[in-house]
């Protein structure tokens, strides 16, 4: 094993291919290439470097470069391939290696390609997350940026597709890119300039992606873009017995809340094997990876899929056995989590103390200027936040909240993120900005939410985002915001009031204060100005602290806020309806009224439907 950073690297990922060394693929080649762009497949820099690498423009990449001078330093094996690549890439070879001879696959960064691709080679497929950055979050940020919207991950993206068309043997290979990003290449038409005979919307579990690949291999002519199924069943999802990037390890599909604008919903909702998922984790350990993290839309359900309460009503006792599992290990020293909701903190707050006392000492996220923990660590989960508007909420997500009624979506974000913090959990938020529909009373509710965090001394990271219309979702065909001179004073507002309050904990979030702070106002006056249109000019004074807030508001600027009636846990439990009551956990507190009378009462039709004993 060794590290191919130090090689031709710098010179190719500028574009200049032809300065790297080049060896020829070793006996012909393999038939099938697996790889993933670079961007994608690194680990050792944490979560936010892929993050920040899909929301910087490309010219931004200096400011990445000087923080992480190593970053493109990816571990190989011997012979070339990639010692680690991400999930979807080593479940898609799993998948292929039930019928084709493993001997015959190869997964391998992009410049390595030429090490394995060869007259012998039939297709190099392609698995890709975010490839032209035009989803949440990623898009705004480098539109916002101005000049080259091209985000980071986007261009080591597009060099990877221009490495595999340039590749001598292009003609007597197909080119088929499948993962949670290839709907962007179908949406944008990007086929010929990038070089992409086929795009997978699906799972490579699939049997019609096997079929698909024979065709390929074949030589037959493949459909552009096909559609292929989810397993509908636990024993249908494969896990790899391989390293993957930052040791992602599927730990549920689907989620359940039925949210408008939501593509992993639609899947079904399964709760994968604990036997399985410990398998994979002690293969990432096997293969030298240190660090955890289950891919999940919602952590919180595994342990209660399709059993006889409601997969909102968390199993503790599962969810802890899982976790106390994972992190002791032997070899696992960080674990991370990926995505939750809020309502399951407010249904069991025991569940996060234990939980924590868990978690904690494997989090590699220190928080110094708000954790609490004696090494200041810290949990950061990915919630949904979304909209702070009752109205909105119950037009795109109905169910967010449930069991609570959405109606109290404001009260359980702000009781959910009470515990959270209490636990040292410090969540990274999405919300939706230019959502179909959005009035000016929307923005503001949602203001009037995020400036009761702020009053309340509460945190969590806020990462507003355009609305996105993800193709095949319930808001498919809904258009809202398109560019960010469309965008309104007030939702910039929100937008610069989300990143003010980030910064807060200053340094420790890199990425932001980087991309955020760096001259904001002289960034203004040279291009954003012109970029972003008027009404942005008094959301980034107040971004820049220019002036104090309240001062804009008494001057008519920003709009600064009105306070919310908040429920409390006990008014919000008070709410449920009176079947879910047998669901609560009484060490909880909270109990509503007749709580007691009731449990008696089910107590006692329990005991009589007991078989007699003689
Ligand atoms: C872990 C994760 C991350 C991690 C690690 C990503 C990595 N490189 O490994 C981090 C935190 C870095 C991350 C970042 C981002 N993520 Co992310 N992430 C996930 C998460 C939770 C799991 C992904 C995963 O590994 N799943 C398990 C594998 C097995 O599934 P898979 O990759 O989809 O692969 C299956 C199929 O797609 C298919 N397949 C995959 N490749 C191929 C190839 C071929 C040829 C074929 C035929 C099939 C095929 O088969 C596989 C199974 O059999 C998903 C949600 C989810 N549950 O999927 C979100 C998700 C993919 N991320 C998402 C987003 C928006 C982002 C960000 C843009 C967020 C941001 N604003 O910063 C960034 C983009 C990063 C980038 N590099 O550009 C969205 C995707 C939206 C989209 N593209 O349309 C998702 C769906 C979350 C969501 N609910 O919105 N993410
Ligand atoms: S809670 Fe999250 S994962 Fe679940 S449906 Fe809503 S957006 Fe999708």
């Amino acid at each position: 094993m060794h590290s191919n950073g130090d090689k031709a690297e710098q010179a190719k990922s500028n574009g200049d291919l032809h300065k790297a060394p080049v060896e020829a693929a070793k006996d012909g080649g393999k038939l099938i290439v697996l790889t993933a762009p670079l961007t994608e497949t690194i680990d050792h820099a944490g979560y936010f470097i892929q993050m920040g690498m899909a929301s910087m423009p490309i010219w931004m990449e200096g400011v990445l470069n000087r923080k992480y001078p190593k970053w493109r330093d990816v571990e190989v094996n011997d012979d070339g391939s990639a010692r680690y690549m991400p999930a979807g890439t080593r479940v898609l070879e799993a998948s292929l290696q039930r019928e084709f001879n493993a001997d015959d696959i190869a997964a391998c960064l992009p410049d390595d390609l030429h090490k394995f691709v060869g007259p012998n080679t039939r297709v190099v497929a392609v698995s890709t997350h975010n490839p032209l950055g035009v989803t949440f979050a990623a898009g705004v940020y480098t539109s916002i940026f101005g000049s080259s919207k091209m985000p980071i991950n986007s261009h080591y993206a597009r060099l990877m597709f221009k490495q595999i068309k340039e590749n001598p043997y292009r003609d007597s290979f197909k080119v088929i890119v499948g993962g949670s990003g290839g709907w962007q290449i179908i949406q944008t038409d990007l086929y010929d300039e990038l070089g992409v005979d086929c795009v997978v919307e699906g799972r490579s579990e699939s049997l019609d992606t096997l079929e698909l690949f024979r065709k390929a291999i074949r030589g037959e002519a493949l459909p552009r873009e096909i559609e292929v199924k989810h397993p509908t069943t636990r024993e249908g999802i494969l896990f790899p017995d391989k390293r993957t990037t930052f040791g992602v390890v599927e730990m549920t599909t689907g989620c359940g809340r039925r949210c408008q604008f939501c593509l992993p919903d639609l899947n079904p909702q399964i709760d994968l094997p604990k036997d399985q998922i410990l398998k994979a984790v002690r293969a990432n350990v096997r293969e030298g990876n240190k660090q955890i993290s289950l891919a999940t839309e919602d952590m919180f359900i595994w342990g209660q899929v399709h059993t006889d309460t409601p997969f909102y009503f968390p199993n503790r006792e599962a969810l802890l056995d899982l976790y106390s599992d994972i992190v002791t290990t032997p070899g696992v020293e960080q674990h991370v989590l990926s995505h939750s909701t809020m309502a399951p903190a407010v249904v069991d707050p025991l569940l996060i103390e234990k939980l924590s006392g868990i978690l904690l000492p494997k989090s590699p996220i220190h928080l110094p200027y708000l954790s609490s923990h004696p090494q200041k660590k810290s949990l950061t989960p990915l919630i949904g936040l979304e909209t702070g508007s009752v109205a909105m909420a119950k037009k795109i997500m109905p169910s967010k909240g449930v069991p609570f009624s959405i109606e109290d979506w404001p009260s359980v974000v702000i009781q959910g993120l009470t515990v959270l913090n209490a636990n040292n959990w410090f969540p990274a938020m999405t919300l939706i900005v230019g959502n179909p529909d959005e009035t000016d009373e929307d923005v503001m509710a949602t203001l009037d939410l995020i400036y009761e965090v702020e009053r309340r001394g509460l945190f969590a990271f806020f990462i507003p985002s355009i609305f996105t219309p993800l193709h095949d979702t319930r808001m498919e065909m809904k258009t809202g915001v398109t560019e960010t001179m469309q965008l309104t004073p007030l939702q910039w507002q929100l937008i610069m009031k989300c990143w003010k309050m980030n910064l807060r904990p200053g340094q420790y979030s890199w990425w932001a204060p980087t991309a955020w702070r760096v001259g904001a106002i002289a960034l203004w006056m040279y291009k954003l100005r012109k970029l972003n249109g008027p009404n942005f000019k008094w959301p980034l004074l107040m971004f820049s602290s220019a002036m104090s807030e309240k001062m804009m508001g008494r001057m008519g600027k920003i709009y600064t806020g009105k306070p919310i009636k908040v429920k409390s846990r006990k008014e919000l439990i008070a709410g449920l309806k009176p079947h879910y009551w047998q669901y609560l956990r009484e060490d909880n507190g909270d109990l509503p009224e007749g709580y007691a009378q009731q449990s008696r009462q089910s107590a006692h039709k329990a005991s009589l439907a007991l078989p007699v004993l003689s």
